[in-house]
This record gives structure tokens, C-alpha cells and sequence, in this order.
């Protein structure tokens, strides 16, 4: 029933928009921030994924990079990127928004991609400023260090920093002028993104979500489909493909 909902919103949609969250790597065998294995030694994303945790206790934190890290590396695409891969090709305009930091959707062949919340094998100096890929796994020494002799960091975005100015834009103006917007695996409680939603909503466009249980975005959504993003949403793609012949 709902699935048949949304295909019927997805088929009359030209625009599309896709936001991912930490649930479409699950099925990858990638921790989630929330769920019950995504404490790593008691920490909580909250406790890690900050630049005052970084400044008190970067071993600690590139600890956890490092177990991560080993995680992704040795993880693959799942059928859900896949389908995600796939949906890029069936609609003219396309534009997948993820907040995963672990690049598997451009590993399953998506090109549309913005990383809101970088990614994890970039680095950079926090003196003087150098950026660049860290594919070391495990790492050789933590903290890494770089050659000016400061501290590597992540390239990602943690609590309290801004996000990129000129993503962001691209991901309103994407939002702005989409049909429809598909949000697959997120619990929608980090912001700025657990508002994409809502806005698109504003917006006009319709909301899909897929995610294994109801979150704040499913009072928004127009259709929830509760299942593995790994399953409904290959069945999603088999269903335009159906339709639109
Ligand atoms: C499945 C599944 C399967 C499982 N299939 N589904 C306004 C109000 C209140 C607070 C703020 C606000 N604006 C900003 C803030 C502060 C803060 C914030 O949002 N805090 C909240 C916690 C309250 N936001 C920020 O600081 C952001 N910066 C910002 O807004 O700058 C301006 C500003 C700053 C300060 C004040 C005001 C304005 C930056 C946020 C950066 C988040 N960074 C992290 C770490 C990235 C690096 C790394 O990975 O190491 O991003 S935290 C972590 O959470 C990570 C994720 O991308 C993000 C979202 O998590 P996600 O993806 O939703 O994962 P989970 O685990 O939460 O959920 C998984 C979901 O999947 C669940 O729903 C499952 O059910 C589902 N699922 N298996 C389908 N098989
Ligand atoms: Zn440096």
C-alpha cells in the first residue's frame, strides 16, 4: 500500500532529491550513531564528535577514527546505495544530500553526491591549514601529524561547527526546487539536516522516508516505509522501473 503511495508521488516527480543518514551504511555493517552498537567504549557520538573532545583528547578521539576507519574499509555498498546509484539515473535532476562521512555511496557509483559532513579519509592540519587523504588503516601513529608538525584532523563537520556556506546553498536550492525528496536511514535529530524535511515540505515537494522505525521526520513525511533501506529501496526502483517502462 505505501509502497505503491510512493511510487505513484516518485513517478510524476522529475526533480529529485535524496538525503541519507547513518542507517543506509547499517546493512554494510557500519555502526550507527544512535543504535545500541554505536557506543564505542561507552562514548557517545556527542562525547567524541566535537572539536572541544578533540582539543582536550585527540588520541581519543582519532582512536575512534581509526576503529571506524577499519570498519569502512572493510565494508561494501549495499544494495541500498545501489538503488540510490540507480535513482540518480532515472530522474533528470538529481542531487543525493548524505551526512555519512564513510564516501560508500560514490564506492557504489553515485556521482551527484554532496557530503555535508565531509568525509573521513580527507584530512587536514589544524595550523596550517594543509588538506589532504589519510588512507592509512590502522593509522601509524595517533594522532597523525603533519608535516609542519601540527595536529591532522578529520575533515568532518562536528557538533557545534558550521557546516560548508556553498554546500549548504546547493542543498537549499536543491531542496527549493525538488518534487520530491526521499529520506532514507536518518533519525532526523541533527541539525541543520533535520530540518530538509520540513523545507522541502514549505517548498511544495512531496516527503518520502524509509527507515526501520518511526522518527520526528515521519510527522512530516507524506509516506513512511518502515523496512531496511537495503530492501524497500531496490523495491522502490523496481517499481518506477515498472511503471515508467
Ligand atoms: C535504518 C537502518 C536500515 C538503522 N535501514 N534505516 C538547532 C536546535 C538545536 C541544536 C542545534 C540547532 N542547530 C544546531 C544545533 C547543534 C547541533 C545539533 O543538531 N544538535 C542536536 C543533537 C540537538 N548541530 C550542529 O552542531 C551542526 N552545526 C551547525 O548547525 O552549525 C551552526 C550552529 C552551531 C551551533 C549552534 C547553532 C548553530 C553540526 C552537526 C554535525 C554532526 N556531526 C556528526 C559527526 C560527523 C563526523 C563523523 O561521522 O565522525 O554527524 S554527529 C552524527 O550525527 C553524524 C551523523 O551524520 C549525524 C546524524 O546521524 P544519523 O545519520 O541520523 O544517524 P543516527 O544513528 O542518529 O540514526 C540512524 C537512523 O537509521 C535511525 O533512525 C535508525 O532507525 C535508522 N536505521 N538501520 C533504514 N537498515
Ligand atoms: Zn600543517
Amino acid at each position: 500500500m505505501d509502497m505503491e503511495k510512493a511510487v505513484e508521488i516518485m513517478k510524476n516527480a522529475r526533480k529529485l532529491v535524496v538525503l541519507t543518514g547513518a542507517g543506509v551504511s547499517a546493512e554494510s555493517g557500519i555502526p550507527t550513531f544512535r543504535g545500541k552498537d554505536g557506543l564505542w567504549k561507552n562514548f557517545r557520538a556527542e562525547d567524541l564528535a566535537t572539536p572541544w573532545a578533540f582539543q582536550r583528547d585527540p588520541k581519543t578521539v582519532w582512536e575512534w577514527y581509526d576503529w571506524r576507519r577499519g570498519i569502512i574499509a572493510r565494508a561494501k555498498p549495499n544494495p541500498g546505495h545501489y538503488a540510490i546509484k540507480e535513482l540518480e539515473d532515472l530522474f533528470p535532476e538529481f542531487l543525493l544530500v548524505t551526512q555519512n562521512v564513510d564516501g560508500l555511496h560514490r564506492r557504489a557509483g553515485s556521482r551527484k553526491v554532496v557530503e555535508i559532513h565531509g568525509n573521513l579519509w580527507r584530512v587536514f592540519c589544524v595550523d596550517c591549514g594543509k588538506k589532504g587523504e589519510l588512507l592509512d588503516v590502522p593509522l601509524k601513529e595517533i594522532p597523525p601529524r603533519c608535516s609542519c608538525g601540527g595536529l591532522l584532523r578529520p575533515d568532518v563537520v562536528w557538533f557545534g561547527e558550521s557546516l560548508d556556506p556553498a554546500l549548504l546553498q546547493q542543498v537549499y536550492d536543491a531542496l527549493s526546487r525538488c518534487d520530491v525528496l526521499l529520506v532514507c536511514g536518518t533519525s532526523g535529530v541533527v541539525q541543520p539536516a533535520a530540518s530538509f524535511p520540513s523545507y522541502a515540505k514549505g517548498s511544495g515537494a512531496k516527503v518520502i522516508e524509509v527507515n526501520v522505525e518511526r522518527t520526528p521526520i515521519s510527522t512530516v513525511a507524506d509516506v513512511t516505509l518502515i523496512g531496511k533501506s537495503g530492501e524497500i529501496l531496490p523495491k522502490i526502483v523496481e517499481g518506477l522501473k515498472k511503471v515508467l517502462g
